[in-house]
């Protein structure tokens, strides 16, 4: 049988997050019988459950329905698989190069589990040439192995970057386009034929480092373009004018289309992506790079704003509404507005800042910490605030009147009522 005949019935996933769960879950319910790993006990336990550890609309349904079927179960351990899909995360360190540990350790616990013919995804976000990197981890482990194709000796490489956006993870899963960048174009083919099986967008095939330098540039592309709005919005304050106005006026023209200002950028993908181009090729990266650079001083931006606005009161009250780094969700990693409220606690000692998140039910402990942050509700917060700080524009906020804060000062970093 040729590998790419072979059938990849039992499918292992290495790393139960926010991309690796319902890449499972989509998996199973296509019929496949999938294996999850995860380095920790309680998202092995809950996952088992039928439970997801993380809000994610629509996934627990599926997760439910597959884990009763017995179609997808997790565990700790890497066990014997057919095709194997690597989903963890790459931060980067402190000088902005990927950290790739957790790819060679998934690696590392596949190797030993392989007999040849094998396909090896990796998933996660990684710069160019960690796909390759990852294929040298495990036949530096197994020798006998080769990349090179249709020998019974043969392992299969490849890069299928996620793309799916936080909030309609189920949805983009199943219909956005693919792109699959095999280290062989055998790989590739296997690859293609084993996300077919769920993907109804189309399956777009290349070489391993084109598609891992497509993810990137991808969000990079965002990444610049929201960049292009921030300092926009700095400019327009500046000179006086709404920056929400001119936006809406310039993308009137029928070949302009500017993003939307707000508070910085967050999450773990646009706000990390573009690093690992700028880290592969530094010189050639400049645009790039200051996009990142230009994002990132947003916050502080904003932060000054905030104590120039808060020096006329001996003990000012900041409602800070929403600390998720956007809309409806409730990640709070890489997330501006959660570090613009910590900064805020710092910097206002006789200050209160009240912290309005209606997505989580405790604040996380680096706000906790400060005895002058609370968690509270929306109503009770724009009362009892002097100044009214719009950071995320999740859907309660939007029903507020801003007639009824007229007393109040208002920065709206989001431009949610205007
Ligand atoms: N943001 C703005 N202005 C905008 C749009 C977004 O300030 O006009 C901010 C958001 O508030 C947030 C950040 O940018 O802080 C990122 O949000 P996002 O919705 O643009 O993207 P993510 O990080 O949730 O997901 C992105 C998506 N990539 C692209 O749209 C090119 C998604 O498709 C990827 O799968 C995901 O990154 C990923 O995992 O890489």
């Amino acid at each position: 049988m040729s590998p790419i005949n072979a059938p990849l019935d039992t499918v292992c996933v290495i790393g139960l997050g926010y991309i690796g769960l319902p890449t499972a879950a989509v998996l199973a319910q296509a019929g496949k019988t999938v294996i999850g790993v995860d380095i920790k006990q309680d998202n092995v336990d809950t996952i088992n459950a039928g439970q997801v550890p993380f809000v994610e609309e629509g996934l627990e349904a599926v997760l439910a329905g597959v884990v009763a079927q017995g179609k997808l179960s997790a565990q700790l351990e890497t066990p014997l698989a057919d095709a194997y899909i690597v989903s963890v995360p790459t931060p980067f360190t402190g000088d902005h190069e990927a950290d790739l540990s957790y790819i060679e350790a998934a690696a590392r616990g596949i190797a030993p589990q392989l007999k040849g013919g094998e396909l090896v995804v990796l998933e996660s976000t990684a710069p160019p040439g960690a796909t390759e990197h990852m294929a040298g981890v495990i036949l530096e482990a197994r020798p006998e192995f080769t990349n090179e194709p249709n020998l019974a000796n043969s392992l299969y490489f490849s890069h299928a970057p996620e793309r799916v956006l936080p909030g309609r993870i189920m949805i983009e899963m199943v219909e956005n386009d693919r792109i699959i960048g095999g280290l062989t174009r055998e790989a590739a083919e296997m690859n293609k034929e084993l996300y077919a099986s769920f993907c109804r967008g189309e399956l777009l095939l290349t070489d391993a480092r084109t598609a891992e330098m497509a993810k990137l540039t991808e969000n990079a592309f965002r990444d610049v373009n929201i960049a292009f709005a921030n300092e926009l919005s700095m400019i327009a304050d500046r000179q006086g004018i709404d920056v929400w106005e001119l936006i809406e006026l310039a993308n009137h023209h029928p070949r302009v289309n500017i993003l939307q200002p707000g508070p910085g950028v967050g999450g773990h993908c646009i706000a990390v992506d573009p690093w690992f181009i700028v880290s592969a090729e530094r010189e050639t990266s400049k645009l790039i790079a200051t996009a990142r650079n230009v994002n990132d001083s947003k916050p502080g931006v904003v932060i000054d704003k905030v104590l120039e606005r808060a020096e006329k009161f001996k003990a000012p009250a900041v409602a800070a509404l929403g600390i998720a780094f956007k809309a409806n969700i409730d990640d709070l990693r890489e997330s501006p507005s959660r570090n613009i409220a910590n900064s805020l606690a710092a910097q206002l000692d006789e200050g209160t800042v009240l912290v309005v998140e209606p997505n989580i039910d405790e604040l996380p402990r680096d706000l906790a910490e400060h005895d002058n942050v609370e968690l509270a509700e929306l109503e009770d917060a724009l009362e009892r605030a002097d100044i009214v700080l719009v950071l995320v524009d999740h859907d309660p906020f939007h029903e507020v009147d801003p007639e009824t804060l007229q007393e109040k000062i208002v920065i709206d970093t989001k431009g949610l009522w205007r």
